[in-house]
């Protein structure tokens, strides 16, 4: 098991034990459990293997390795399941709602026996919850707005975890050995998109194989581990349910028709539909077994994507492009930007230590990031506003500038930076002094971002008018499957940055992916520089940025418009300079020789 399934456990034990009235104690003991036990490095399940290594965690004792053990053996908790016998399942599923905690779930239950987010949507529309102890008209909408997201993002997963149940599935199916070929993910996984509905798998299995044969092997699938519900067991296809709703579709093919087959379950749908109009003007027929000619129904291709790609007249589209925004008009005129790749960048410009809320020193984000063969990196730390994050006032702020720039680590140069909060009216939480003093300025919003369109688009204008600011971090400062983007003119903070010469991140944490394709694509098309940054918060974080590079590329995103792509001295020329930065500072700024 793993530790965030072992922690979601110990959660909502809390959670049921809140909403039954425990005392405070009692579940906060779990919360703190379930706390502790997400943020752990290792497994918990390899620590509780032995049993003294088990209690030497802070604040677990000898009941709590009890519990922790039971649930490690048997995948639950009796008290968690005891108590969804006295309250029904759908009260875990309302309790993911923002804004709606276990004392708001008790009031709800007590007065209206109200368990799922449906029933609360009804309450909330006919006005029924402002009056309720605690609640008000405010709570009421944020309920609602809260039940909007719930709807958006449910059954949607992040990229991380449909990686890892496919790593995981991909590894036991194998396991049936011949006469499997290939295993490929293929749907929105292999495009890219930022979050995935379910997963796609292609299984090819070499041509003799005997009916008998695929039988077996499908009854092997739907013998993994971790299988909930069998959906649809087909012909060519086995659909089945894993943990937490996520569903699997797995398609059984021939080789030869691999090709044809991986364009069709790659997707997207809108670009399919494009191509099999661009086939059937040509006299062809597109399925997803092969390219074949309308009349004789001869086959042409469809053993790779490349053939029928090739047959069709077109240049092979990589799959981040995949979604009918032009790219079937760019492959057949040649004219295919040439995506970024991970290898073309050469230094990471947004990380944390723990002079904010990071976990690793300066040195030890630096030698990582060597290791990952970078030419240069920025320590960016947050600035005071950001309380919760041990943000830095302007004195640490110099004097942690001094600390990056003594800091040596053999062939990586460490730029001192700064992610200074950009405050609720625009304004910049440190003072142009000390901006002034540092290599690289990033300014993000991390507060207010609930304010309308218009204020918030006169606050980042206002931070892009302020001359020290160089990159924009996490601009629109979404939380994917938690937080909306805060809303702005898009178009008109572009345009703005286009002529103040800022660049615009995209922040690669997989749960940020912040700028999105669609708005890397405008900012490109206004020249508009991007630099895609980790963000990392440890030496781990900074293996995120392949994340960000595919939102790059899906984004249309090349080598020429990247920041950190660029050579450390071409890098620091291609910054907005500073105004009145004399040429001792920029002198500092140059490689230590
Ligand atoms: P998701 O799962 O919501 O993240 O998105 P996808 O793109 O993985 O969509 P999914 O799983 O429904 O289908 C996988 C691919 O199969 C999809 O990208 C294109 C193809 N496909 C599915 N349904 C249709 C269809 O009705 N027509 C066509 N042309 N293609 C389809
Ligand atoms: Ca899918
Ligand atoms: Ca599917
Ligand atoms: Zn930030």
């Amino acid at each position: 098991m793993e530790n965030r399934e072992v922690a979601r456990v110990l959660r909502e034990t809390a959670q049921l034990l809140e909403i039954d009235g425990a005392i405070i104690g009692r579940y906060r003991s779990y919360e703190k459990t379930a706390e502790l036990i997400a943020s752990l490095a290792e497994s918990i399940e390899v620590i509780a293997r032995d049993p003294e290594k088990l209690e030497e965690l802070p604040g677990i004792g000898e009941r709590m390795a009890e519990h922790i053990r039971e649930i490690l053996s048997t995948g639950d908790y009796g008290l968690r399941k005891k108590l969804l016998k006295k309250y029904p399942l759908t009260m875990l599923e309302m309790l993911t709602l923002q804004s709606l905690g276990p004392k708001k779930a008790l009031i709800l239950w007590r007065e209206f026996k109200c368990c799922t987010v449906e029933q609360l949507e009804q309450l909330a529309r006919e006005g029924k919850l402002r009056d309720l102890a605690g609640f008000g008209e405010k709570t009421e909408q944020n309920i609602l707005k809260a039940i909007d997201v719930f709807k958006k993002i449910s059954g949607r997963f992040l990229i991380p975890t449909a990686e890892h149940q496919t790593a995981k599935l991909v590894a036991y199916i194998n396991r049936y050995g011949k006469p499997i070929g290939s295993i490929t993910p293929a749907g929105s996984l292999r495009r890219g998109k930022e979050t995935i509905g379910d997963l796609d798998l292609l299984l090819t299995y070499e041509p003799e194989t005997s009916p008998k044969e695929l039988d077996a092997i499908k009854e092997h699938i739907l013998g993994y581990g971790e299988l909930e519900q069998v959906l649809a067991r087909g012909e060519n296809k086995v659909s089945f349910r894993v943990a937490k709703g996520m569903q699997v579709d797995v398609r059984l093919l021939q080789p030869e028709n691999y090709g044809a087959a991986l364009i069709y379950f790659t997707g997207s749908k809108e670009h399919n539909v494009s191509l099999r109009g661009r086939a059937i003007k040509m006299g062809y027929t597109l399925n997803e077994y092969a390219l074949a000619t309308l009349k004789q129904e001869r086959r042409v291709a469809g053993t790779t994507e490349e053939e029928v790609y090739a047959k069709l007249k077109l240049d092979l589209i990589p799959p981040e492009l995949r979604e009918n925004a032009g790219e079937i008009e760019a492959a057949s005129e040649h004219r295919l930007p040439k995506l970024i790749e991970q290898s073309d960048l050469r230094g990471d410009l947004q990380m944390h230590t723990t002079a904010s809320d990071g976990r690793h020193s300066i040195e030890e984000m630096a030698q990582a990031a060597r290791k990952t063969g970078y030419e240069y990196i920025a320590i960016t730390d947050h600035s005071k506003a950001v309380t919760v994050a041990n943000g830095m006032d302007e004195a640490r702020t110099l004097e942690h500038a001094r600390e990056i720039r003594a800091a040596k680590v053999d062939g990586i140069r460490i730029l001192a930076g700064i992610e200074v909060d950009i405050l609720k009216d625009g304004r910049l939480d440190l003072a142009d002094e000390v901006l002034a003093e540092l290599d690289i300025v990033v300014a993000s919003i991390h507060s207010f971002m609930n304010r309308d369109r218009a204020e918030i688009t006169e606050r980042m204008l206002a931070a892009i008018e302020n001359p020290y600011v160089q990159i924009i971090g996490h601009p629109t400062g979404r939380i994917l499957l938690r937080r909306d983007s805060m809303p702005y003119d898009m178009e008109k903070i572009l345009d703005a940055a286009a002529r103040r010469g800022v660049i615009m991140e995209c922040n690669a944490a997989p749960d940020r992916l912040d700028l999105k394709d669609a708005y890397l694509r405008m900012a490109k098309e206004r020249g508009v520089r991007v630099v895609i940054s980790t963000d990392a918060h440890s030496i781990k974080n900074l293996e995120l940025m392949r994340y960000g590079v595919q939102m790059a590329r899906r984004g249309w995103i090349e080598k020429k418009d990247v920041l950190n792509a660029l050579p450390l001295e071409e890098m620091l020329a291609a910054l907005r300079p500073k105004r009145g930065a004399s040429s001792s500072k920029r002198a500092a700024a140059a490689p230590r020789s």
